[in-house]
């Protein structure tokens, strides 16, 4: 049987260590799926519903198992398909490798059926590195650069292959001038940072009676050594959205998330520390920061790009976290006034008290918040969570407690809608003997969720451990934008922008063949977490929530509590109860 280039494409891709490719057909691929077909057992083609899936759960395998992720589309409208999910793992810095199909090369420039610049399309998403395969002998070094520069660069790569090239017979490189001669494998590095900066370091975290720390999803693989010296520091731990399972949310000096959807001992903490130590994080919001000037900064990071951009760091390590943070230790001396950490401690005990009273407040029907609370004492040890762009992002930061041995996430820098859904599938497939929990709204899950929920069907009885939970918050709104409106704006809610179709979520499980629940009253929540959770097959909680419980930031500001009255005067549709949730909400 003769070899074509696709053959040796996928042959490569297995000598890479690549199993498993996330994708949808169309005639511009047809050469590699022949050689899909052909390679047997050898790969896992998962066929998604729509390209941009593909690619966010590219990035979930990515993310869930720090390998690079691998999506195929077709060219034209499949290759611009996968962009939104490609931009995602762009901002959350995740390996992903795209491949898509092009026009064949004696139609290009032909503005033919199909034809997209395709390198042009993809000049910024995969900036780090796109090519066009236009002779058999480029193959191996393309594919070969496009998953070493995936992975040292942490970003998506782009490898475009026209339909014609993709059936012609292998060729390796000749041995002559110009030709190109590559070989595989990573190049595993762990930087650290030159000694006297970490000495520096040091001087000034030692200096500092007040340290607050900040970890990031670079934190991820550093828990241990986080924590030491937390200890040694006296400091409290803030986390970034994607470091949430970075730390123990149990433990009594973790404040818990940062931001418009952080906690106040975050907030207070920031406010009032002396020195910030920010590992892995590049988050983006500096008013959540020490004011300029407050407090001396240190930062570590991988990436040197991502150093002193959200505060003026006084040193600046480049380096991987643990092992940073395991070289800066013993340069440390232990605080021995711990009065610092009993007052964040304080702090984080009488917060964990308001989140209760705030998600057992009355709602109509049932409060949000409250679906969270209920869930975070079942979640079931070594869950994988994911969550969408939306309202339920505040709560999945401020209410759940993550215990060690669990992964979270979600779209951290693009904050697409979207991901929630083709998240979950991704763990599922890295780690089918996991459970999973997928937390999305239904704005999210009627752009694209649901159409997944179809691919759940078709392969979840591949999974040992069939424990997927999806749960809908059904709000009838796109609340999370709803509240900027009000909040940010000042402008009341925009119904024919904000309000969306009711529709029967759990029935529409059943229909596929899956397990659905619908809750409408706030007595049966637990029930049906615990119901979820044990089925014998994946399963939609459709929790009717109410819009009206304003997901507030933090601290509220002066400016912002003025935007929101002025919003509820201008005639807001939903005034009465949001006014009734919100001052219960205040006073919680
Ligand atoms: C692709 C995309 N479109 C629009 C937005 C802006 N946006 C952010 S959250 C949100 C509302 C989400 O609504 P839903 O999924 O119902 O969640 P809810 O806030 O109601 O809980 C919107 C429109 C976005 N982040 N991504
Ligand atoms: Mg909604």
């Amino acid at each position: 049987m003769r070899t074509t280039v696709s053959d040796f494409l996928l042959q490569r891709l297995g000598e890479w260590g690549i199993k498993r490719i996330y994708g949808y057909p169309g005639d511009g691929i047809n050469g590699i799926l022949g050689a899909l077909n052909r390679a047997g057992d050898a790969f896992d083609f998962i066929q998604v519903r729509h390209e941009e899936m593909a690619a966010f759960m590219a990035c979930a395998h990515a993310k869930f198992t720090g390998q690079v992720g691998v999506c195929l589309a077709t060219s034209g409208p499949g290759a611009i398909h996968l962009l939104n999910g490609l931009y995602d793992a762009k901002l959350d810095h995740q390996p992903v490798v795209a491949i898509v199909g092009q026009s064949a090369r004696a139609a290009l420039g032909g503005s033919f059926q199909q034809e997209v610049d395709l390198t042009t399309l993809f000049k910024d998403v995969a900036s780090e590195y796109v090519e066009m395969v236009v002779t058999p002998q480029q193959m191996r070094h393309v594919i070969d650069r496009a998953l070493r520069i995936a992975r040292a660069q942490r970003a998506p790569t782009c490898v475009i292959i026209p339909s014609d090239v993709q059936e012609l017979p292998a060729h390796a490189p000749d041995r002559k001038h110009s030709t190109i001669h590559s070989g595989i494998g990573y190049a595993i590095a762990r930087p650290i940072p030159d000694e006297h900066e970490l000495q520096r370091a040091a001087n000034a975290l030692n200096a500092g009676d007040k340290v607050a720390m900040l970890v990031g999803a670079g934190a991820l693989n550093a828990t241990a050594e986080v924590l030491e010296v937390a200890d040694a520091l006296g400091a409290g731990i803030a986390k970034a959205l994607l470091g949430k399972a970075a730390v123990p949310d149990a433990l009594p000096f973790v404040t818990g998330s940062i931001g418009l959807l952080g906690t106040k001992p975050s907030y207070r903490m920031m406010m009032e520390c002396d020195t910030l130590l920010m590992v892995g994080s590049s988050f983006p919001y500096s008013e959540f920061l020490p004011p300029e000037g407050q407090a001396r900064g240190v930062q570590i990071d991988i990436d040197a790009r991502m150093l002193s951009i959200r505060y003026p760091m006084e040193v600046n390590l480049v380096g991987d976290s643990a092992t940073t943070l395991r070289l800066l230790r013993p340069l440390l001396k232990r605080k021995q006034d711990r009065g610092w950490r009993e007052k964040i401690e304080k702090d984080v005990g009488q917060w964990w008290k308001t989140l209760e009273e705030r998600a057992m407040v009355e709602a109509h029907p049932i409060n949000p918040q409250r679906v969270f609370r209920e869930l975070s004492p079942r979640l079931p040890e070594r869950v994988i969570l994911t969550c969408d762009s939306g309202s339920s992002a505040n709560w999945y930061a401020r209410d759940l407690k993550v215990r060690e041995g669990m992964m979270a996430s979600l779209s951290g820098g693009l904050a697409t809608m979207g991901p929630g859904v083709p998240y979950a599938i991704g763990a599922k497939f890295a780690h089918p003997d996991r459970p999973v929990i997928a937390m999305v709204g239904d704005g999210a899950f009627q752009m694209n969720g649901m159409n997944e929920v179809i691919t759940i069907g078709k392969y979840w009885r591949r999974w040992s451990n069939p424990t997927l939970v999806i749960l809908v918050l059904n709000n009838r709104d796109l609340n999370q934008v709803t509240w900027e409106q009000r909040v940010m704006e000042g402008d009341p809610k925009y119904e024919a922008s904000q309000e969306i179709p009711d529709f029967p979520y759990a029935r529409y499980a059943e229909a596929i063949g899956l397990r659905g629940i619908r809750v409408d009253r706030p007595e049966d929540v637990g029930r049906a977490w615990d119901e979820a959770l044990a089925s014998d097959r994946p399963t939609i909680l459709d929790i009717y929530t109410d819009p009206d419980v304003p997901p507030l930031p933090p601290h509220v500001s002066f400016r912002q509590a003025r935007e929101f009255a002025e919003s509820l005067m201008k005639g807001d549709p939903d005034r009465a109860g949001v006014i009734r949730a919100s001052v219960k909400e205040l006073f919680a």
